[in-house]
């Protein structure tokens, strides 16, 4: 039986999936203007994984993230008005507008960064706890993956030198069913990263990501097991890719039929059945945050618009040094 989550952290929480979710279609309305520059990974589906895992890190531990890293990013504590500033390439944004939204990272709050190479986070999450390790702290690293980066020889590499030097990190797999076209399902031997992270003598857990209930419960057990010094742990989190791999994916591989089943199970409406359901709210209180969250991201995304460009002598700032703070 899952542990309840205390109401508070619970209307928290569900805020923060607004938070991310209204974000993320922001950054749609924002793509479809011409104003973000490359390509751009939406988090839509999976909120209850950041949220979940996430919010229950300290300040000073740490996260590695994806391509689709904005969910992780305000699930650290990543406030919207540098994160859109960011993703339009302006001086205002987390890595002064040189980052965007594939690079988006920020050492005060403990994000190493998002990543455009396909399990580029798990070595640097292996080093960021090596460095923890042997500094004797106990901070935990958390790094997010995709099913696509599960087989590629980085996955093993970090869970095995992990393991072995029993380091504090928790691999956080979040299956959205999805890299690219590819399917999970046909790309996983054996089905699920449990069965392998038993190879590596690391305990595992496999949630359904969507339930947030269940996906913070699993996360509180994992963390304290890797905080604890007994070494790695892995997170398996079902969930969905509910966007294209990118905005403007065509999505031909797959049918609406498929995306209309996962909709219905939508993290957000979820959460929100339950803070229903327990009498912690009703409706129209749920409806009162989402309209607040919705104010915030529309000052947000003027506060972004109207922020400048990057001065072209920043050009040559912060390279090779720390660029972020
Ligand atoms: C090493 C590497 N190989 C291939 C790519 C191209 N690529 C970018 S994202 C992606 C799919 C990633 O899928 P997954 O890991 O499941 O993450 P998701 O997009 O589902 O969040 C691929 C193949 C890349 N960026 N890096
Ligand atoms: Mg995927």
């Amino acid at each position: 039986m899952t542990e309840q989550i205390e109401p508070k952290t619970l209307i928290h929480l569900y805020e923060l999936m607004w938070k991310m979710r209204l974000h993320e279609e922001a950054i749609k309305v924002l793509y479809t203007q011409g104003k973000v520059g490359g390509t751009t990974h939406l988090y839509i589906g999976q909120e209850a994984i950041a949220a979940g895992v996430i919010t229950q890190l300290r300040q000073d531990d740490y996260i590695s993230s994806t391509h689709r890293g904005h969910g992780h990013m305000l699930a650290k504590g990543g406030e919207l008005r540098p994160m859109l500033a960011e993703i339009l390439g302006k001086a205002t944004g987390y890595c002064k507008g040189k980052g965007g939204s594939m690079h988006i990272a920020s050492l005060k709050l403990g994000n190493l960064g998002a990543n455009g190479i396909v399990s580029g986070g798990l070595p640097i999450a292996v080093g960021a706890a090596l460095a923890t390790s042997l500094g004797k702290t106990d901070q935990v690293t958390v790094v997010s993956f995709g099913d696509g980066a599960t087989n590629e020889g980085n996955t093993h590499e970090s869970m095995n030198l992990a393991s072995i030097w029993k380091l504090p990190v928790l691999f956080l797999f979040e299956n959205n069913q999805y890299a690219v076209s590819t399917r999970s399902e046909y790309s996983i031997a054996g089905g699920t990263l449990v069965k392998r992270a038993a190879g590596y003598d690391m305990p595992a857990a496999e949630v359904d990501g969507n339930d947030l209930e269940t996906v913070y419960e699993a996360a509180r057990i994992a963390i304290e097991h890797v905080r604890s010094g007994q070494g790695p742990y892995l997170l398996q989190c079902n969930s969905y890719r509910i966007e294209g791999h990118y905005y403007g994916d065509a999505m031909v591989y797959r049918s609406k039929d498929e995306t209309d089943g996962w909709r219905r199970k939508d993290p957000i409406l979820r959460t929100e059945a339950l803070l229903v359901e327990r009498e912690i709210l009703d409706e129209a209180q749920c409806r009162e945050i989402h309209d607040k969250v919705q104010r915030e991201v529309d000052e947000a995304v003027a506060y972004a618009e109207a922020s400048p460009e990057p001065s072209l002598e920043a050009l040559f700032e912060d390279v090779y040094t720390e660029g972020v703070e």
